[in-house]
Formats: structure tokens, sequence, C-alpha cells
């Protein structure tokens, strides 16, 4: 018999979980089970709901469970599995009379956001919940919500899902494979322009591909830049930032901590560091992680870092400690 996965999206008026909430249920991401989804918006747009709920209803989804949607997050938040948080206050958004540019004020407002929706997620969430942070500053937000929820059975993750995508997709069009050959996909650290791509530690049939491609000064000039600014890019692109992409990579993040990785591999999502690989405890940083078979996600020990690595993981590790100080009064 199949059983029940109880999901919430915050964000859910937004363009990405457009993409992403009718995959929940779509028998794939949580396989036979049964999706229960709780859809959360702010008050102001949260009616807008009733239309994405009216449209889930008409795409007969055999898996479907209940669906509900409220602005009321606390609520929303009673014995759920899965914590998809999407939303947040983009830059460039004009709040309470300004114009949020700077990173410096994103961290505040979203800050501000994340200890709330965290402390909920501690008292209410299931005790063995995993929550995925989308919004940005993603890794940050995380740390706050971690933080706030105080619930070490909890597992808090910030997404860095699409930008090992991104890099699987420039190395694989590199090295002419295919792009389901290239495994062990490492982002380090910040999902921001400093998180560090790791060509030398992803392999290709058995192969690593830093070593099948031996051109480091591609690397540093055309494959780094390129992960790295991959977002702006996009938006420049297409008027819009990521939508679908970033779904499908929720949604890859999701499956790959409910499957057994497989030998070899690993995947990348950011996690508080326990001091592996020489990063600061409690920061939250991209990491290769494994899921085995008893289901415990670890981070995958053992890889060797070259000195070009560990010069670029510096930087997004100083990057991710400025950030964690510029919010130190709520963590
Ligand atoms: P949209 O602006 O389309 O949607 C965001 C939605 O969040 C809005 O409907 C808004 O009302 C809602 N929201 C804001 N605060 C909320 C709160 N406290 N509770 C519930 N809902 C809230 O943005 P979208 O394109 O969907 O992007 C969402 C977030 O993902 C942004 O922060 C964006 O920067 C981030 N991204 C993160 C990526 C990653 O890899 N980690 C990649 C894609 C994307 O840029």
């Amino acid at each position: 018999m199949s059983s029940r996965v109880k999901v919430m999206v915050t964000g859910a008026a937004g363009q990405i979980a457009y993409s992403l909430i009718p995959r929940l249920v779509d028998g794939r991401t949580f396989g036979d089970k049964i999706v229960d989804l709780c859809l959360v918006e702010i008050p102001a747009v949260v009616s807008k709901l009733e239309g994405v709920v009216m449209e889930l209803e008409d795409s007969y989804f055999p898996n479907m469970g209940k669906v509900t949607y409220t602005d009321n997050f606390e609520q929303a938040a009673d014995g759920v599995d899965w914590f998809l948080l999407v939303g947040s206050i983009p830059r460039g958004i004009v709040y309470e009379g300004k114009k949020i540019e700077e990173r410096a004020d994103l961290l505040k407002i979203n800050g501000g956001i994340f200890v709330n929706q965290g402390k909920a997620i501690g008292q209410y969430g299931k005790a063995n919940a995993k929550i995925l942070v989308v919004g940005n500053p993603a890794n940050t937000n995380a740390l706050i919500g971690k933080s706030a929820a105080n619930k070490d059975t909890q597992l808090w993750m910030a997404m860095t899902m699409l930008d090992a995508n991104r890099a699987k997709s420039v190395i694989a069009k590199k090295t002419n494979t295919n792009i389901n050959e290239v495994k062990n996909m490492i982002i380090w650290g910040n999902h921001s322009p400093t998180m560090y791509p790791d060509v030398e530690n992803a392999m290709i049939n058995g192969q690593s591909a830093g070593s099948m491609i031996n051109d480091m000064q591609w690397v540093e000039e055309a494959f780094l830049p390129v992960v790295q600014q991959r977002g702006k890019a996009v938006i420049q692109a297409r008027g819009a930032s990521s939508a679908t992409s970033a779904a499908k990579a929720s949604l890859d993040t999701i499956m790959a901590c409910e499957n057994t990785t497989k030998a070899g591999d690993c995947f990348s999502v950011a996690v508080q560091s326990d001091g592996s690989y020489g990063v600061p405890k409690g920061l939250m940083f991209g990491y290769p992680m494994v899921r085995l078979e008893n289901g415990r996600i670890e981070i995958k020990q053992g890889l060797h870092l070259s000195e070009f690595a560990k010069q670029k993981i510096a930087l997004t590790t100083a990057e991710l400690s400025s950030e964690r100080d510029a919010v130190k009064h709520l963590i």
C-alpha cells in the first residue's frame, strides 16, 4: 500500500512554484506515495492560489492527496515532511518604501522571515522533516531558519542542485558526452557567484572530468564564470529569472534525498558544516552529499582538493562567513 507524504511550498504563486507544484504530485518525485500539498503565500497574493488549486484539480494527478492553501505558515507547518521554502523577497523589489538592491538589505528582510518560519518548522513540522531553502540568499536563509528551529533531527538544506546541473551541462558539451554520464558533480560553498563548481572531482565513465579536459585555463576562464554567472545570463536573455530549471533542481534534490546514492556518485546541496574539508563549523555550505541505504544523508568524505580548489573554496567560505556575521543577531 502506498504511504503519504505532506509537502509545503512557500512562494506558491511565484514562477518557480508554478513549474514545481504539479511535478510534486505526478507520481515520479515521491514514487507511488500520495502527496498532500500545503501551499503558502503572503496575504497580498494568497487568493491567487485558488487558481493554482483549480488547475491542479483539473490536471488529473492520481497521486495528488489533499491540497490546501493559506497565508498562515504556522498552521500549514503541522505534520509536514518536506518544506520547500521557495518564497522570499527578491532583489529589486520596493519593500516598505525602499528599493532593495543590496545583499545586506536582502539578508535583513529575508532573515526576519526565516526566523519565524524556522520557529514554526521546529515546533510543528515532523521531527524528521527535511527543509530545502530555495529563496535567496538561500544558504544564509537556511542558516537562520535552522537556528530558529533548533531541532537537530530535522535536516536543513539550501539548494545548489541547479548550479550542479548547469555545471554538468557545460562539462558534457565540452567533453562531447551525454549529461547523464557526468557524475560526482560538486558545488562547494555559497549559491552565489563565489560558488566553486568542482571539475576535478567530477567523473565521466570512471575518469576525472578535469583530467579528460586537461585545460585549467578553460576551467578558470570559461567554465567557472559560465556556471557562476548563469543565473544572470538567463535573466538577461529571458527577461525573468530561472524558473523551470530551478523547479527541476528542487525535484532532483528531493529525489536525491529519497533514494540511495549510487556508488561513486554524490549530489550537491548545502548543509550545516561539521568542519568537514576544513570549512568552519556552522556555516551552511555546499557539499558533496550521499544518501545511504538506511536513509541517512551524510557529507561524502575523502575527496582530494587541489591547491586550486582550496583557493576557490576559501573565497566562498569568506563570503559565507561575512553573510553569517551580517545576521549574527538572528542566529
Ligand atoms: P517570484 O517572485 O516569482 O515568486 C516568489 C513568491 O514568493 C512570490 O509570489 C511572493 O509573494 C512569495 N513570498 C515572498 N515572501 C514570502 C513568504 N514570507 N512566505 C510565503 N511566500 C512568500 O520568484 P521565483 O522566480 O519563484 O523565485 C523564488 C526565489 O528563488 C527567489 O528568492 C530567487 O532568487 C530564488 N532562486 C533560487 C535559486 C537556487 O538555486 N537556490 C535559483 C532560482 C531562483 O533565482
